[in-house]
């Protein structure tokens, strides 16, 4: 399912009052030196088997034409690279030819990325070319890498020499205080978690911790390898996080700001937006994003009681509401989402998803938020003229969407989890009720249950875990909630995240929503929520 929208002269309504509050909201960035930690050769240019190299015998290692040198800096990290490069034997006659592969997952590695053949461009895979023309040199790398792994092929050289990597750093870069974090501990009380369980818990925190930190730079990034920008999906579950870790409050700010400052004509808030080299919304739409951004507006209040951000973003908040409602059909019943409009939500990755049920359900899962905003505001017309409409879009829902004797939501004709977890998620259900269907979803899950087609509709990214997860808790399924958490992201740690990845189905490591994995994001802010869930004491 590729997302790719293109609007001729697309010119996106900026407000400038609210892009200065964005400029002066800028993050200092922190920095760290940091060295790598081992190294290894592949034994072919593009095979996983490695030979090691102790460390400190890489200053002395020459590299002939087609040898490789792989580093590892021990952990992921985001930041600029300096090699300090030289030669041994006769003076080079001829420049080193160079490629850099920096890899996030050590299987990146052994890709070729020639092989790669989606739809997302192959600009983002972080590989260069280089020919370094006198030796000695420092290299010192313009463009900002993510990677833990970093590979140096000799392309070629000339008979006359060979190439030594004397030392290799990176200063890392991030607007998240990592110092200010203390590894969770489990103070044992009044739960059900084991020694090994609470030990694998601060395990997935501190992996959790790590993927938003390293998402944490001028604004909240996606992911530091691609796209590098801002979505709205994923600052919403950053924010959360962030919240009960590094609170970095100005930068939400910042991003609230900015997303409010440039949007589409017609006042849509954009599902991305660019910050370089001046501020420009997207023009990507997405009918559940624009609506997080009133969640997150109030998310962000509770944290807060900032009231100047209140008076300053209210509107905008209020119109995506107003907009999205206006994509909604009277039926007899109640209120529903048109068909087309459902189709401009994002929900999930997952091909070939009905969304009308799920974009239905986000929307009132939003007016919960707009209702509480007005509240906070004292707009008591709005606040009851939201309230009206809530009960309109949850009876359109059930009638549109609820089948009875199923006890199911069925999406013009699917049954998958997006739909039950969204449809949980917006509160239409009695308490026993929605705890009866998301024990369905995790049967189906499983595979003990086959009225929701869990494999037909499967949930690729940890984003819709998050979701899932949610659901769990909001229907009374906590110790279930915590052993997915376990689970899910506690696969990717064993197969060897440093950073929550973008797509995860432990089932199908390889697996890719964009036709390859070479472009995966391994380090993905919409994963690290795992904390959240963690520190808030949610588990
Ligand atoms: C991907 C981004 C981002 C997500 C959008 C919908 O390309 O990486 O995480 O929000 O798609």
């Amino acid at each position: 399912m590729a997302l790719i929208s293109i609007i001729e002269d697309f010119h996106p309504l900026n407000n400038a009052r609210l892009l200065d509050r964005a400029a002066e909201l800028v993050q200092p960035l922190h920095h760290h030196v940091k060295e790598p930690v081992g190294g290894f050769k592949l034994k072919e240019r593009y095979s996983p088997e490695k030979e090691e190299v102790v460390l400190h015998k890489v200053p002395h290692l020459a590299m002939g034409k087609g040898e490789n040198l792989c580093l590892d800096f021990g952990t992921h990290l985001v930041g600029y690279l300096t090699l300090d490069l030289s030669y041994t034997g006769s003076h080079p006659d001829a420049p080193a030819f160079l490629k850099l592969k920096f890899a996030e997952q050590i299987s990146e590695l052994s890709e070729n990325t020639e092989d790669y053949d989606g739809w997302v461009s192959r600009s983002w895979m972080q590989e260069e070319y280089i020919h370094v023309d006198v030796l000695p040199a420092q290299l010192k790398l313009p463009r900002r890498y993510a990677f833990r792994y970093l590979k140096i092929t000799m392309m070629d050289t000339s008979p006359k020499y060979k190439l030594v990597v004397k030392h290799a750093e990176c200063l890392t870069e991030t607007s998240a205080d990592v110092g200010k974090i203390k590894p969770w501990t489990f103070d044992g009380s009044g739960s059900a978690l084991s020694a090994d369980e609470a030990d694998r818990f601060g395990r997935i925190d501190e992996v959790a911790l790590r993927t938003l930190a390293n998402c944490m730079q001028d604004v909240f990034e996606d992911g530091p390898k691609r796209d590098r920008r801002l979505w709205m999906g994923d600052l919403r579950l950053q924010a959360l996080t962030n919240y009960v870790s590094f609170r970095n409050m100005d930068l939400v700010r910042r991003c609230l700001y900015l997303f409010g400052g440039s949007r589409f004509p017609d006042g849509r808030v954009s599902a991305c937006v660019f910050t370089e080299p001046t501020v420009q919304a997207d023009d990507t739409y997405l009918f559940d994003y624009s609506l997080f951004y009133t969640v997150a507006l109030e998310e962000y209040l509770s944290e807060t009681d900032d009231e100047e951000t209140l008076n300053e973003l209210y509107d905008v908040a209020m119109q995506q509401i107003e907009m999205s409602l206006r994509k909604c059909e009277r039926t007899p019943e109640g209120l529903v989402i048109t068909e087309d409009a459902a189709k401009d939500a994002f929900i999930d990755w997952t091909e070939g998803l009905n969304k009308r049920a799920a974009a239905q359900a986000v929307l009132i899962f939003a007016l919960r938020y707009g209702r509480r905003l007005a509240r906070r505001k004292n707009d008591w017309s709005q606040a009851n003229y939201l309230m009206e409409q809530l009960e309109l879009l949850k009876k359109g829902a059930l009638a549109m969407f609820w089948d009875a004797e199923r006890e199911l939501f069925v999406s013009d004709g699917q049954v998958s989890p997006a739909s039950q977890i969204w449809m949980v998620l917006a509160d239409i259900l009695k308490p026993e009720e929605a705890n009866r269907l998301m024990k369905k979803v995790r049967d189906a899950l499983g595979g003990q249950e086959q009225s929701i087609d869990a494999s037909g509709c499967p949930m690729l990214t940890p984003y819709m875990h998050h979701y899932y997860v949610a659901a769990m808790l909001r229907s009374g399924l906590k110790d279930e909630a915590r052993e997915h958490i376990l689970a899910y992201w506690g696969s990717m740690v064993d197969y060897g995240a440093d950073t929550f990845f973008e797509a995860w189905d432990p089932a199908h490591p390889e697996a890719s929503p964009y036709g390859g994995a070479a472009i995966n994001s391994y380090c993905h802010a919409w994963s690290c929520t795992p904390a959240y869930f963690i520190r808030k004491g949610l588990i």
